[in-house]
């Protein structure tokens, strides 16, 4: 039987619904494609091409590539307004790197060997460096080696966004560029977590983690801007509002906030905003209640920890199991009955510790028969059981 979701969450389900759709199609609603091109794979209604290069070279503004299963070796380069979709990360293979350079080119789902963007880009593994012009924004993405991010012109955009670094200058800004990098996390060893090339240079860094090795930290005359981020303290750098300097708690080869990390939640409080990307690195909603306090904040960083399910437990615990279907008892004065719907909810500490007055359960009537308070004894997604304590 499906419970009734706790007050709201319909509503903010449905926002959420609204909202990603809203995110979606922001990030990659064109004009109706005027002609699609298939590499890899045949559709009806889709111009085939042998090869990815081929389909780069027909391709005008509005037209759509899908890419499938193929590793293409050549350098792809359009100046086209086009939309490239692949068969997903680690199959679709772009060895020879990608170029897009016109404001309203989009990619997305697929590994690049070297970037260079002007225009919108998700869930994207990049090896090398992932170049941003313009109004760029790189949401979803995995930027491995030494490359990094270089902010190249205008004002880019990097949100969820891991990068796991093998040397190189991290997150690196030119001469007049403000990149804004947000729910970044940054790891491994570059040669520093943020280089900026001029003092006109300036990376905002929102909800991040910037943890690589020890030593590495900001270099160059530009400016840093912090804010609800956690890094290793550098010289000449003010912390921002809600800045952080403790370990994250990261195990070998695992970027995400383990369980007990004091920066879960611990990101600005600001609602989702509509033009965010709604879903971490791993597809989690962004803004969930990974501590277990019964409260949802957002998780600095690429990924947000998911809230710990309430296991399940075995049969019923009733004694008397299946009175509490119907019939046998109703619910009395006094006592409200307290539900917790699906996904967020409910966290672990909502479900292992309620406050047992405000829980209220089926054995109300029974409360009515036996006028005893109520102790919880177990909870599951679906009931809360509890049972009579001692006579008052
Ligand atoms: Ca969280
Ligand atoms: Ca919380």
């Amino acid at each position: 039987m499906r419970r009734p979701d706790p007050p709201g969450l319909d509503r903010r389900r449905a926002g959420r619904a609204v909202l990603l759709a809203a995110v979606v199609s922001a990030a990659f609603a064109a004009p109706a494609a005027a002609t699609t091109y298939c590499v890899g794979f045949e559709r009806p209604g889709c111009e085939p091409r042998a090869t990815a290069a081929q389909a780069f070279a027909d391709a005008r503004d509005d037209d759509r590539i899908e890419l499938g299963a193929i590793t293409a070796t050549s350098a792809l380069t359009s100046d086209r307004a086009i939309e490239v979709a692949g068969a997903g990360e680690g199959v679709t293979v772009l060895r020879g790197g990608l170029t897009l350079s016109a404001p309203r080119a989009e990619v997305r789902d697929l590994t690049v060997h070297g970037l260079e963007l002007t225009g919108a880009a998700a869930r994207l593994e990049v090896e090398g460096t992932a170049e941003l012009h313009g109004a760029a924004t790189l949401s979803s993405a995995t930027v491995r080696g030494s490359g990094g991010i270089d902010a190249a012109t205008g004002s880019p955009s990097a949100e969820t966004v891991l990068l796991d670094l093998t040397g190189g200058p991290g997150l690196r800004v030119r001469c007049g560029v403000t990149l804004n990098a947000r729910h970044v996390t940054l790891i491994g060893r570059p040669a520093a977590a943020v280089t900026t090339l001029c003092a006109s240079s300036v990376a905002r860094v929102r909800d991040s983690i910037l943890w690589p090795s020890p030593g590495i930290g900001f270099t160059g005359p530009g400016s840093v801007v912090t804010d609800h981020s956690d890094y290793r303290a550098a010289a000449g750098h003010a912390p921002g509002p809600g800045d952080r300097e403790v370990d994250p708690g990261f195990t070998p080869g695992d970027p995400r906030l383990p369980a007990g990390s004091p920066l879960l939640d611990a990101a600005s409080p600001e609602a989702l905003g509509t033009g965010e990307y709604p879903e971490d690195r791993a597809g989690v909603p962004r803004i969930a209640d990974g501590n277990g306090d019964g409260v949802p904040g957002r998780d600095p960083g690429a990924f947000e920890r998911a809230p710990a399910a309430v296991p399940v437990p075995a049969g019923n615990l009733l004694e008397d199991g299946g009175a509490e279907q119907g019939g046998a008892w109703s619910l009395s004065g006094g006592f409200t009955r307290e539900r917790y719907g699906a996904f967020p909810f409910p966290s672990a500490a909502a479900g292992a510790a309620p406050a047992p007055r405000r829980i209220t359960m089926a054995v109300a009537a029974r409360i009515g028969k036996w006028p005893f308070p109520c102790r919880v004894t177990a909870s599951s997604r679906v009931e809360w059981a509890c049972a009579p304590t001692s006579p008052r």
